[in-house]
């Protein structure tokens, strides 16, 4: 019985160890971040693209609270893609898994206050073959006294094939999507490749040659992960999805997520407040009645 546990607990650290470590990775380590920050709004890193790669991951140090991590375009602030990240992992790895152009800046902060963690730095710029870490940046602008909330910035220029299409839902409930393409024999199976968008819409994924199960859930507790029971979830219609060796992108991959029926049992709708309301009130009304009667 132990040997069969240990066996199984082997197996998942190796699945974990796969999945963290892509190949052909290059990474910037940057310092050790052990300082807390303490009410900056925006709050990372200015980082420059030196060739069309993707960006990875970045481990994010942080004080425990949930929190959004953010990429947008530096030249005019748009948002590109956010990710959250649940409370009470302190030394989280945050996958991004964006597509960065040659020649363009990008701001990759971290967004709320006194979350993060930071430690005085001067030596810009700092980078590698494919990205260079221009400065930190916050409070609206880059600074380069200290290095803000990023380090181990992974980044890989490995053949990958863009994988787009479009999440549709219906039903109550908000919150960012999860698209996940799963490499083993269904959803949830085998490794994954995750990008999260902030709710319906367009999504690209940027994957390595293989056969994948492409499926999306909605973080409708908003915790940072999906899929939490009674979430919505669904995979594409036509899975598995096949990416082809020097392939062209793949597009139209939609998936269509269905969440709770709006109207809810638990909670009474407006109409139904409404009869509760004109119920009391005639209640209220046929006992003033009774006392002028019996008064009369
Ligand atoms: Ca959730």
């Amino acid at each position: 019985m132990f040997k069969i546990s240990s066996f199984f607990l082997v197996a998942f650290i190796l699945t974990l160890s796969i999945q963290a470590v892509p190949s052909e990775a290059l990474i910037v380590p940057g310092p050790d971040l052990t300082l807390n920050e303490g009410g900056w709004a925006d709050f990372g890193l200015l980082i420059r693209a030196e060739q069309n790669v993707n960006l990875v991951s970045v481990r994010y140090p942080n004080q425990g609270q949930a929190d959004v991590i953010e990429l947008r375009l530096d030249s005019d602030g748009s948002l590109l893609t956010s990710i959250p990240t649940p409370a009470g992992n302190t030394n989280i790895v945050v996958n991004i898994n964006y597509p960065l152009t040659a020649g363009v800046s990008y701001r990759l902060v971290a967004t709320t206050p006194s979350n993060r963690k930071y430690v005085p730095f001067s030596a810009w710029p700092v980078g590698n073959a494919e990205i260079t870490v221009l400065s930190s940046f916050g409070g609206g602008s880059p600074q380069t006294l200290w290095w803000f909330s990023f380090n181990d910035i992974t980044t890989s220029s490995s053949n990958t094939v863009s994988v787009s299409g479009n999440v549709t839902y219906t039903g109550a409930g908000t919150g960012p999507i999860s698209i996940a393409a799963f490499d083993g024999s269904d959803c949830g199976q085998g490794n994954f490749t995750e990008v999260w968008i902030p709710g319906p819409g367009p999504y690209t994924l940027n994957l390595g040659p293989s056969t994948y199960y492409i499926c999306a859930c909605r973080d409708t507790n908003q915790n940072g992960s999906c899929p939490d029971s009674g979430e919505p979830a669904s995979g594409y219609n036509l899975n598995p999805v096949i990416v082809p060796a020097g392939g062209g992108p793949v597009t139209g991959i939609n998936i269509s997520l269905q969440g709770q029926p709006l109207r809810t049992e638990s909670v009474p709708t407006m109409t139904e407040w409404g009869m509760i309301i004109f119920i009391a009130l005639a209640g209220l009304g046929s006992v003033y009645y009774l006392r002028r009667q019996r008064r009369a």
